[in-house]
């Protein structure tokens, strides 16, 4: 197995970005991932942590057509976290964005994407969501821009002028735990052949079997992966602190499993803890599970046991 020479050194970008959503609460999420200790719970697996602080957005004048709201404030952290995430890249380590809504987004993809093309290899991205984000300025109901990144990031049109970057192709987008999904949004995913992973196939099929088969294409493309991690993803009754809490979400364990089953993997090379509100957290019960999750994808084990193949 091919592993990646910078999984020792991992680099924090804060995001104090909550343009994106649809009620303020989200630029505390840097900080209190800070507080229910990333860094630490990442130096005590051995890794390297540097912390890059918080990005400050660009001035943009950057307006699509339709709903979009607050776009020049979006386009800006986008464009300061693409410059930021390449950086790391190119220093050869790895890069946690730390939400932030989820139209943060724009920019770690944006970077990961850019990063691939110069480095000559493929991206997979895995959107560990409720939703699929995957609404356009044109079709958004809410005009969210926390719920269009990943529209944009595999090619769709209406964002022009937001930010340049290559498109990744819309079957190396893996949406999982989705339970939520507009009408129009629906009909895009299915003509553009997204690799949608619902909730009622992971009841059916388990989780492990689904990462087990996203992961084993991620291999043989020799690709880099991208992980994005939104609170939503998780029950609501695990992890409250989020301002668009779906019922049915993944149990504490089935979140483990695939955050287990990535490090496993060796391939993750970038990753997003997003959408923490820690105006609607339980005295920081989410903060600590994002920060338990993730440390569980740099090789945290909850339960000792013999290592199996993936
Ligand atoms: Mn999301």
């Amino acid at each position: 197995m091919r592993q990646n020479p910078n999984t020792k050194t991992v680099s924090l970008i804060g995001v104090p970005m909550e343009e994106g959503a649809g009620r303020p609460g989200c630029s505390m999420g840097p900080k209190a991932l800070r507080i229910a200790g990333i860094a630490e719970s990442l130096e005590a697996l051995g890794y390297r942590v540097e912390d890059r602080g918080d990005v400050i957005p660009q001035e943009t004048s950057y307006i699509p057509g339709g709903t979009a709201r607050e776009p020049a404030r979006v386009a800006g952290f986008a464009r300061a976290i693409a410059e930021a995430g390449e950086a790391v890249f190119r220093e050869a380590r790895l890069p946690i964005f730390l939400g932030g809504d989820h139209a943060l987004g724009f920019g770690s993809v944006g970077a990961a994407l850019r990063h691939a093309e110069a480095e000559g290899r493929a991206l997979h991205v895995i959107w560990l969501d409720a939703h699929p984000d995957f609404n356009t300025p044109a079709i958004s109901g809410s005009g969210n821009m926390h719920g269009m990144p990943a529209a944009w990031f595999c090619g769709e049109e209406g964002f022009e002028g937001l930010m340049d970057a290559p498109a990744l192709p819309p079957s190396r987008f893996h949406a999982v735990g989705i339970r939520s999904v507009d009408p129009a949004e629906q009909e895009l995913l299915t003509q553009r052949g997204v690799d949608v992973c619902d909730m009622p196939m992971i009841d059916e099929m388990g989780v492990g079997a689904i990462l087990r088969r996203i992961l084993g294409e991620v291999e043989r493309d020799d690709a880099m992966l991208h992980v994005s991690l939104d609170v939503d993803f998780i029950d609501p009754e695990v992890a409250p602190g989020v301002g668009t809490t779906v019922p049915g979400g993944a149990t504490f364990r089935e979140a483990h499993l695939v955050m287990e089953m990535i490090h496993r993997s060796g391939r993750l090379t970038s990753l997003d803890l997003v959408e923490l509100n820690p105006f609607l957290d339980d005295r920081g019960k989410s903060a600590r599970l994002m920060v338990e999750l993730a440390a569980s994808g740099f090789g945290r084990r909850i339960f000792d046991r013999p290592t199996q193949a993936a």
